[in-house]
Formats: structure tokens, C-alpha cells, sequence
């Protein structure tokens, strides 16, 4: 009769400690499955840097990606033919060339030569 209760905190114990597991399991594979669903969406190869300052993505967007959030996002997620014909950063040339040209459309330092 003694060993009923102890079993019971034990187990309520354990019950709690997979209950934490499940919950930072699902907060980990969501924040992980967050990036490739955006960084899929533009034709560059620059990651979360295509649209944020930090490199890993986050916080503040450079200027392409103020242009993601005000055009993209509300459109679905869908880089629009209105986004491809912006110049983000100002520096002469397309978004749309921008990317084919392997250049960042979000920093006008970053632009295609030869032209
Ligand atoms: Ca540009």
C-alpha cells in the first residue's frame, strides 16, 4: 500500500518529462522546417541572407526583403513578377537579373558587371 503513491509521482514525473520532450521536439522540427520553406521561394542561392541582414536570417530585412514582405508574403509567398521587376537596392538592374546573375538584389554594391 505504501509503494502505490510513490509509483504514481513517479510516473506523473515521467508523464511531464515526455511531455516536455514533445513540446520542444515540435518547436525544434517547426523552427528548422521554417527556413527551407522561404529560401525555396526566390530564385537566389543566398539562404536567409537573401532577405535578412544576419546571415542565419532573422530580425531585420535588407532591402530585398522589405520588398519580399510587402509584395511576397501577402501574395502567398510567391516571388511575383512584380518583386521580379523591382530594383530592390536601387542599383540599376533588376531583380530578375539580378538573380540569374548570381548577384544580391538587396545590396547595391552587389550588382552584375559587364553591362
Ligand atoms: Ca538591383
Amino acid at each position: 500500500m505504501m509503494e502505490a503513491p510513490l509509483f504514481k509521482k513517479r510516473s506523473m514525473t515521467c508523464g511531464v518529462a515526455l511531455f516536455a520532450c514533445a513540446v520542444f521536439s515540435l518547436v525544434t522540427i517547426s523552427i528548422a522546417s521554417g527556413r527551407p520553406f522561404r529560401t525555396g521561394k526566390v530564385p537566389g542561392r543566398f539562404g536567409c541572407a537573401t532577405c535578412h541582414l544576419a546571415p542565419r536570417g532573422g530580425g531585420e530585412r535588407n532591402l530585398f526583403g522589405k520588398d519580399y514582405e510587402r509584395i511576397a508574403i501577402p501574395a502567398g509567398e510567391e516571388y511575383t513578377k512584380e518583386l521580379g521587376a523591382l530594383d530592390s537596392d536601387g542599383d540599376g538592374f533588376t531583380n530578375d537579373q539580378e538573380f540569374p546573375a548570381g548577384t544580391h538584389p538587396g545590396y547595391p554594391d552587389s550588382k552584375p558587371s559587364g553591362t
